[in-house]
């Protein structure tokens, strides 16, 4: 295995308001403390840590239409955006702890405003793709991909500090993993736009090795992109990572977790990865809590090159007697 010079920039965001649940905010500072700078910087790569984004207070937020907290969402994704371009600039893989996977809007936006054109691989229980419309629940969590797709730019109506966000990503550059909770207005989304989808019943009938083999053939069909990892903690098994707000029994196993991580780092293309909806609030022991952590350390390891058969600096020498 050749070894890739990288550097990872890490972003807090503290932000809850894409859905309903309060803890989420604590996601960034619980991941650090599961010793994230330490373990990466074990492992050869090197790390800035950029801290916790504030976000400012909105005095009211009323609804839009379903939409909730509209002007939270929006103003908080565009300070991220900006953070995202930064990192990018510094020559950084960014690193997005979430907070709601609302943050998704600003992280991608961000990161295509700094590299161009993008792949998006959405690791997720959740397709995360309802537009303002169509949302059952009105919760921006649920909408991410619909304000960055291209092809559904005329579905989205205006809503209050969103006229920033320009959708950067085109339909045929994304692709899910691990999807098994989606509405049918997003059911049909999918099926419309032609969205490359390896929901559950794919990884099962495939396997995580083809379903990862066919991402990486499908995405790199033309030309090879940056690659944009948003991974929801949730798309895992909830027996792993319960402590999340909306777990969904007959997730990805521990090791299938890993095995995307270990195949997208070594494409070389990753460029940027938001590990989200960590929640240690819906825990309901504090070992469930550090189960969820710790494997949301090992999904960012595994995105800067940690392998399980084990690792070794390039230039190791063996001591000589
Ligand atoms: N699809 C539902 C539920 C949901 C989406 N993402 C999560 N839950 N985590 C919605 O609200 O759009
Ligand atoms: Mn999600
Ligand atoms: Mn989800």
């Amino acid at each position: 295995h050749h070894h890739h010079e990288r550097s990872a920039g890490i972003i807090g965001a503290p932000f809850s308001k894409g859905q309903r649940r309060g803890g989420v905010e604590k996601g960034p500072d619980l991941i650090r403390a599961a010793g994230l700078r330490e373990k990466l910087q074990a492992q050869g790569c090197a790390v800035k840590d950029y801290g916790n984004l504030t976000f400012e207070e909105v005095a009211s937020d009323e609804p839009v239409g379903r939409v909730k907290c509209p002007r939270a969402v929006g103003s908080a994704n565009q300070r991220l955006s900006e953070a995202v371009q930064a990192v990018k600039k510094d020559g950084h893989t960014s690193v997005m702890l979430g907070g709601d996977h609302s943050l998704a809007i600003g992280s991608i936006h961000g990161h295509s405003a700094a590299v161009g054109e993008l792949s998006v691989v959405w690791v997720d229980a959740h397709a995360d793709i309802n537009t303002p419309l169509t949302s059952p629940t009105g919760n921006i969590h649920g909408q991410p991909m619909s304000y960055l797709l291209r092809e559904l730019h005329s579905k989205i109506p205006a809503l209050p500090n969103f006229s920033w966000i320009k959708p950067c990503v085109s339909a045929r550059d994304l692709v899910y993993i691990g999807l098994r909770d989606v509405d049918p207005e997003e059911h049909y989304i999918l099926k419309l736009l032609g969205v490359k989808v390896f929901s559950m019943s794919e990884v099962d009938r495939l396997g995580v090795a083809r379903v990862m083999e066919e991402t990486c053939d499908y995405l790199s069909a033309k030309v090879k992109k940056p690659i944009h990892l948003s991974y929801d903690i949730d798309a895992i098994d909830p027996s792993v990572t319960p402590a999340t707000g909306t777990p969904v029994v007959g997730g990805l196993t521990y090791r299938e977790g890993m095995y995307i991580t270990e195949h997208l780092s070594q494409t070389g293309l990753l460029s940027a990865v938001d590990l989200v909806e960590v929640n240690p609030l819906r825990g309901r022991t504090e070992e469930e809590v550090q189960s969820t952590v710790r494997t949301a350390v090992d999904v960012l390891l595994g995105c800067f090159g940690r392998l399980r058969e084990g690792n070794h600096p390039a230039d190791y020498l063996m001591p000589e007697p």
